[in-house]
């Protein structure tokens, strides 16, 4: 029987900006996300005469290919297995917009390939088989609000915080631009590392996940919120002030922080963005509508994606 993975996106909030070792993409920070449920991917595996992946019903041939294949050649070796292997995977996401479509594409790769061989792997495991698919995937192993570690190979893998929160949060994806971006994260990350803000952004780090995680256990939305947008600032000021200088953000990005930054004085909600220029608003159930009308009524056709908490892996 075919085994279908399904993976679904996260957004830190925490930031993860920075490897100690790009090969096993060992974090040089500990991050915190919420795993979304409106975003996913979903694949499976088959035997075949030769290497394939096809994504949304077409052959890919090109660096996200070689990306899957070297990745799939890794876990071969891993295993011990030599088969080649046919990747099919439907992606729920824009992908490469800055919406995270690489945490949901290798926690479904490396769940898909878990279960086709009958590996059994725990969920540790697997999130660190994820993790060296791509950082943010080893947190998409698990639902609602996740931690991953910084450490070694073994250690720096996911923790579940809390898999069922019942906040009451949402994040309203603003979709300005669903192109692929131009500078990837891996090197973005690299870039990054030049600024003379790099090591405060490491020093930060440690007080930074505590505060998230008491904020998460004490079920604090201001908290959360307030954390979650300083990380995602202090992470493009970096960027900004790097030598040379780099962003992500695109003029329309700039126009929705003015437009939220007003909204601000009206209802409660916190800002977050990745790399890409879409931005993310977190906000209370009660308050989605009232947002969203207010971006619809300000912003020419803006689409919005309202998410909550999703799902960790599961086999369809
Ligand atoms: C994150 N991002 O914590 C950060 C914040 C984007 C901004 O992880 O190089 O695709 O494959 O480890 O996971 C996006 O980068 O990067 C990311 P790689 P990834 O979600």
């Amino acid at each position: 029987m075919r085994k279908i993975a399904r993976a679904h996106t996260n957004i830190a909030l925490i930031k993860y900006w920075g490897k100690q070792d790009p090969a096993l993409r060992l974090p040089l920070m500990s991050s915190i996300s919420m795993t979304l449920d409106n975003f996913y991917t979903d694949t499976y595996l088959e035997k075949s005469s030769e290497n394939q992946f096809i994504l949304n019903g077409q052959v890919m041939d090109n660096k996200l290919s070689k990306r899957v294949f070297d990745y799939l050649d890794l876990l071969k070796r891993e295993f011990g297995i030599s088969e080649n292997l046919k990747v099919v995977s439907e992606n729920h996401v824009p992908t490469g917009a800055g919406l995270a479509s690489s945490s949901s594409a290798f926690a479904a790769l490396a769940y898909a390939f878990s279960s086709y061989f009958d590996l059994a792997l725990d969920k540790q495991e697997l999130s660190r088989l994820a993790r060296i698919g791509s950082g943010s995937a080893t947190r998409s192993i698990y639902g609602g609000f996740v931690k991953w570690q910084k450490g070694d190979d073994q250690t720096s893998v996911a923790i579940p915080l809390d898999e069922h929160p019942t906040l009451p949060m949402h994040l309203l994806a603003i979709e300005l631009n669903k192109a692929p971006k131009k500078l990837s994260s891996t090197k973005g990350m690299q870039l990054a590392e030049k600024s003379p803000f790099y090591k405060t952004w490491l020093d930060l780090n440690d007080q930074q996940i505590a505060d998230m995680e008491l904020a998460i256990k004490e079920q604090d939305f201001t908290k959360i919120g307030t954390l979650a947008e300083e990380s995602a600032m202090q992470m493009h000021a970096i960027n900004f002030a790097s030598r040379p200088f780099f962003t992500y953000f695109e003029p329309d990005t700039l126009k929705v922080l003015a437009i939220l930054q007003e909204l601000k004085q009206s209802v409660e909600l916190y800002v977050t963005i990745d790399a890409g220029p879409n931005v993310k608003v977190l906000c209370l159930a009660k308050d989605v509508e009232f947002i969203s009308k207010y971006l619809k009524k300000h912003l020419e056709s803006v689409e919005l994606v309202d998410t909550s908490f999703g799902q960790g892996v599961q086999l369809l």
